[in-house]
């Protein structure tokens, strides 16, 4: 039996933590939690969010997709997917980055509200436009977060671009369509998502209930 256990829904964020599993390498064992059990005292002693995905590994219980990719990339750093030295600005400057500003200003658009130009100075990611700049020059300049090396941190932030691309919540520039290719083509992605797609087919139409953001109606 593996010490280390993803418990996750195919259709949440536990994609990308499944991707950054198969991307470590190393055995793992499953939990599917369906979103009627999220909020199950079971589920909750293991996240109190009731939210998934979240890990085991040995005693401790890492949730997070952001944390739980950097935990795993330090935890098995024989997949060379931490930073080294001369990375470490870069990778948490922008693992932190995907994290806050960019999820809070796709979600919030998604959701149909963005802050005045008055109030923006009180939200981290200032405005959505900004932040699509940031990523599109970001990527115009580099292929991975760290410059030329794949590392954990293009596993969160790629997945930050990734979903919001495909669900039209993000304007496709050709930077970041670049990026999604590049990371899509991957062994390790491609691996990850035909195991989610798989235990998506086997679960009970009422266990499965999309979990992104829709966008408001008008
Ligand atoms: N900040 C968390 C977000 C986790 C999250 O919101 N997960 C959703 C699925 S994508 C969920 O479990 N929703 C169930 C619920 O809130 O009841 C992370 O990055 O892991």
């Amino acid at each position: 039996m593996a010490d280390l256990t993803l418990y996750t829904h195919p259709q949440s964020r536990g994609r990308i933590v499944r991707w950054m599993l198969e991307e470590v390498g190393t055995p793992y064992e499953t939990e599917i939690v369906p979103y009627d059990q999220m909020k199950s005292e079971r589920y909750l002693a293991v996240n109190p969010m009731g939210k998934v995905p979240a890990i085991r590994h040995g005693e401790h219980v890492v949730t997070e997709c952001a944390a739980i990719c950097a935990y795993l990339a330090d935890a098995f750093p024989q997949a060379g997917l931490g930073p080294r030295d001369d990375e470490k600005a870069d990778y948490y400057r922008w693992l932190f980055y995907a994290a806050g500003p960019v999820e809070a200003a796709v979600s919030n658009k998604a959701m149909g509200w963005e802050p005045t130009p008055e109030r923006e100075r009180m939200f981290g990611y200032g405005n959505f436009d900004r932040v699509v700049a940031v990523l599109d020059e970001l990527f115009s300049l580099r292929d991975y977060v760290c410059g030329d090396r794949f590392t954990g941190a293009d596993v969160y932030l790629g997945s930050q671009i990734m979903f919001p691309l495909q669900f039209g919540q993000l304007p496709e520039r050709d930077s970041l369509l670049r990026y999604r290719d590049r990371l899509q083509g991957r062994d390790a992605y491609k691996r990850a998502a035909e195991r989610d797609d798989e235990a998506q087919q086997q679960m009970q139409p009422a266990q499965s209930q999309p979990a992104q953001p829709q966008p408001a109606q008008s």
